[in-house]
């Protein structure tokens, strides 16, 4: 496995290149171009640039992260082939630039949805949660008040003021859209692109949605284990994968993570690994990565992921604020540095256990 951290770019970031340089055992680094809204086809020369910086600071890009698929293709828009079209070219662009990992998500209207981007915890910290109660009493159409003002001025993707603005339009948009339309949708947008990741050995990495139901009333596609399995089979093809975010699925404690890894062996092409903690049904917070803070067996996760025989990228995800850092929600330096350590150890671990029984 290749260990490597999200970064959003200079200008976006605090965090920087070379503060990244000094984590131990990082492999390459996770970035997309950011400000590009989706259904834009990217500039070689944007991606050149960013490219050319992560490669000056000592870094490859081990992959896209991500590569937003416009609202027209999730709810086949008239014009959703025009963005196929630009989406195929994006990729084809990336493809002759080396990029072979591309993640995405097919979540309506919004993508990961948190109630409170700030909660502090007994320790000092404060983490991201959700709380289905919370979810349940905001009206969609005055979202954008709610989130305002805890984040730092932080938003998450789908909540940009330019979404809220057109946010009735966007739930009318997808009114129509039931599950089995939304699959229907992928599997077209699925069938259209494979040819280009063919070509260029581009694999497309799925992220569940988060969490792990549906949410506002909105359909979910992709937060178990059928619904993965159903993704890969549909669009039979090598190149059609899942991102395995743990938290992300984990915030179901119905789904068994190793067990969904192991189903899904050969088309998991990159892991968000990170932990959760269950307060009640519906009710879950961020948790530092180690097992003993959260919900899920961090081991077992590390250990399915060697045996499937996993190679691919590995990221540590949301990690909690601490030590006072100026960061993205989710994305300080400090917690997610934590992290990659402690996995590291856990596959290093798995890796000597598995080489000693063998002797
Ligand atoms: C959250 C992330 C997601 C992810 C997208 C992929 O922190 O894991 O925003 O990047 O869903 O398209």
């Amino acid at each position: 496995m290749k260990m490597t951290m999200r970064w959003f770019g200079t200008g976006y970031d605090p965090v920087t290149l070379d503060k990244l340089r000094q984590v131990p055992g990082l492999d390459g680094i996770i970035t997309t171009l950011y400000g590009v809204p989706p259904g834009e086809a990217w500039k070689k020369e944007q991606f050149n640039a960013l490219k050319k910086e992560v490669e000056d600071a000592g870094f490859s890009i081990a992959g896209i992260e991500s590569v937003g698929i416009h609202d027209s293709i999730k709810t086949a828009g008239k014009d959703r082939d025009r963005y196929i079209e630009n989406y195929i070219a994006t990729l084809a662009m990336l493809g002759e630039e080396g990029v072979d990992l591309v993640c995405y998500n097919f979540m309506a209207v919004f993508d990961w949805t948190r109630t409170n981007l700030a909660k502090p915890r007994g320790d000092g910290s404060t983490v991201m949660s959700y709380e289905q109660d919370v979810i349940d009493k905001i009206d969609p159409a005055n979202m954008f008040a709610r989130m305002d003002g805890k984040s730092g001025g932080y938003l998450l993707p789908g909540w940009e003021p330019e979404r809220m603005a057109r946010i009735k339009e966007l739930f009318e948009l997808y009114g129509a859209v039931d599950e089995e339309a939304l699959f229907a949708n992928l599997k077209y947008f699925l069938e259209a692109v494979m040819p280009v990741c063919e070509k260029y050995g581009i694999k497309m990495a799925m992220h569940p949605d988060d969490p792990a139901w549906p949410v506002f009333g909105l359909p979910r596609i992709m937060a178990g284990k059928e619904q993965l399995l159903r993704l890969v089979k549909m669009v039979d093809n090598p190149c059609n994968g899942v991102t395995v975010c743990t938290g992300s699925l984990g915030s179901n404690p119905a789904n068994d993570i190793p067990d969904i890894i192991r189903a899904l062996k050969g088309r998991v092409h990159f892991a968000h690994v990170r932990n959760v903690r269950h307060n009640s049904p519906g009710d879950f917070e961020e948790s530092a990565h180690l097992s003993r803070d959260g919900s899920l067996d961090m081991y077992a996760i590390m250990k399915s992921l060697y045996d499937i025989g996993f190679e691919g990228p590995v990221r540590p995800d949301h990690g909690r604020t601490v030590w006072n850092e100026v960061c993205i929600p989710g994305y300080g330096l400090y917690d997610r540095a934590m992290g990659l350590c402690y996995i590291s150890g856990l596959l290093e671990a798995v890796q000597n256990t598995e080489i000693h029984f063998q002797e």
